[in-house]
């Protein structure tokens, strides 16, 4: 990876040109992904469990940690805002799952890119993907929290077992009410001209990488987001499928306005409490310095 971005008087500011498209695909009933798309802050969020409360894990845990980047002030350390609003997340589920017990082992991924101005920061658990197209060359920034993943680091079986593994949905780690969520959080070190994509499994199991490579190569963010849509339904959108597209560009990452809301995040019935995050969120912006 490069250097660290560093922020002084020379030294723009970056964000990303943002851009989010997500469907239901051609089989299932609903769409259980979430998705989030600012200046500020990329985010996919994968869904599952019965009685819609795919919908609502996803898509509330996708608000809490919007909320928290849109109330923050600048200058917040990043990693601590993110592992923040992870916390908040995965009690807000659960008290989910009280105010409704059918949703009692709701879950979802989370994968979530922040633009802070002097830097980005990488929040992800499950398996969604962060892909990084820097000129030609398009790199994984994420690692598949799966069973096959697993085993593909003990050197049990080879990446070109896992699309017909009869365990590859196999998930090991997630957002879910109930357990502490192991998330990882990193920095990244992103340059203008870089494109990212954040996606759901609905893309990356049915459309192989060198044509993800290829759709995300072409056009604006908003045009490659749905391109990558329609390949996915192309293949038979047998999943749920959201991708969101950022190009990394100079300016203030700061904008206060709402971004692209895609998915089950749409629909304001899918959150738990929408004034509970939003209030969290700003006590939490008057207390960190
Ligand atoms: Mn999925």
């Amino acid at each position: 990876m490069q250097a660290p971005i560093r922020r002084g008087d020379e030294v723009p500011m970056l964000r990303f040109r943002p851009a989010a498209t997500s469907d239901r695909g051609l089989v299932r009933d609903n769409n259980e992904d979430s998705g989030y798309a600012s200046a500020g802050l990329l985010l996919v969020a994968d869904g599952v469990g019965g009685n819609a409360a795919g919908e609502v894990a996803s898509a509330s845990v996708a608000h809490v940690v919007a909320s928290f980047v849109l109330g923050s002030r600048e200058r917040q350390d990043p990693v601590a805002l993110l592992s923040d609003a992870v916390e908040f997340a995965f009690a807000h589920l659960g008290d989910g799952v009280r105010r409704d017990p059918a949703r009692a082992g709701m879950a979802t991924t989370l994968t979530a890119l922040l633009a802070d101005g002097d830097g980005f920061t990488l929040a992800h658990v499950g398996d969604s993907r962060g892909y990084l197209l820097r000129g030609p060359d398009l790199c994984q920034l994420t690692r598949d929290d799966t069973l096959v993943q697993e085993l593909v680091d003990e050197g049990r079986i080879t990446r070109q077992d896992i699309p017909t593994h009869p365990y590859r949905s196999v998930v090991v780690r997630s957002v879910t009410a109930g357990t502490t969520p192991d998330v990882t959080i990193a920095r990244v070190a992103l340059q203008p001209g870089d494109r990212v994509l954040l996606c759901s499994d609905g893309l990356s199991d049915f459309v192989p990488e060198h044509v993800i490579g290829d759709l995300l190569d072409v056009g604006t963010p908003t045009t490659a987001a749905q391109r990558l849509v329609d390949a996915a339904l192309a293949a038979g959108g047998r999943d749920n499928v959201t991708c969101i597209v950022g190009d990394v560009d100079e300016g203030n990452p700061h904008v206060r306005h709402n971004g692209h809301l895609v998915g089950a995040h749409r629909n304001p019935v899918n959150l738990i409490d929408p004034a509970a995050a939003l209030a969290q969120s700003l006590a939490r912006a008057a207390t960190v310095g």
